[in-house]
């Protein structure tokens, strides 16, 4: 059985037992005071506006039984996996690894480097770590998503113009069909979190669909029960 999204630029029908809801980096480090996003000179207090509707989505997802994946950008202790090109921006203070008030900027295992409380993962919920924007880049994220039989992804995160637009391209190159939830996204540029959506939806959805949540908790009501079964036909 399939259910009808209403998106942009038209509507689209889905399985979502074949579905994923893919939850980007909302990680303290970009949401909240002292964190990666802040030392960049960003006002992270714009990022919390995804934070409620990204809830509603995530509770509704969970009740019907579909796969959720969280992500998270960051790197290991070591930094070998962090390329000096990315590691020499900035003030070298406020650089990736250096401390902060939250741990480490961006390191695994920090308190800056975890997801949000409000926004938590549940046992069982795959947690990707990537070194990248995209999360395909050098993660298991597509074999975790070709065993659990998933062929659509539904969208949220940070930032919208970079992790959100990285991965959704990556994902659509791979053959997945993207789901953006615009008002679960946002960016520390309210002009690039429009730009970034429009980019995705141009050109008859040259990268994938966008919608919101108020579409999206209607087509979970709409549709009672799918359960997410690994390995299902
Ligand atoms: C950034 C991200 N903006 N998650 N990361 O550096 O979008």
């Amino acid at each position: 059985m399939k259910t009808l999204i209403g998106a942009e630029p038209q509507p689209l029908a889905v399985a979502l037992e074949r579905t994923a809801l893919l939850v980007i980096d909302m990680q303290r480090d970009f949401l909240e005071p002292g964190g990666f996003g802040e030392t960049l000179g960003n006002d992270v207090s714009l990022l919390k506006a995804a934070v409620k509707p990204l809830q509603a989505v995530l509770k509704a997802a969970r009740a019907a039984g579909l796969l959720v994946i969280h992500t998270r950008e960051g790197h290991r202790p070591d930094m070998s996996d962090a390329p000096p090109a990315k590691v020499e921006r900035g003030e070298p203070s406020k650089r990736i690894g250096a401390p902060g008030p939250m741990g480490r900027i961006l390191i695994r295992g920090e308190p800056g480097h975890d997801i949000i409380p409000e926004l938590y993962p549940v046992a069982g919920e795959p947690v990707i770590d990537k070194p990248g924007k995209g999360a395909f880049y050098q993660t298991d994220l597509e074999l975790t998503l070709r065993n659990c039989g998933i062929e659509n992804l539904i969208v949220t995160g940070v930032t919208t113009e970079v992790c959100v637009n990285t991965t959704v391209r990556e994902a659509n190159d791979r053959g997945y069909r993207c789901i953006v939830l615009g008002d679960c996204c946002a960016s520390y540029f309210p002009e690039f979190h429009e730009m970034g959506l429009k980019m995705i939806k141009a050109q008859g959805g040259i990268f994938g669909w966008v919608t919101g949540s108020k579409q999206m908790l209607a087509a979970f009501a709409a549709n009672k029960g799918p359960k997410y079964a690994q390995g299902s036909a």
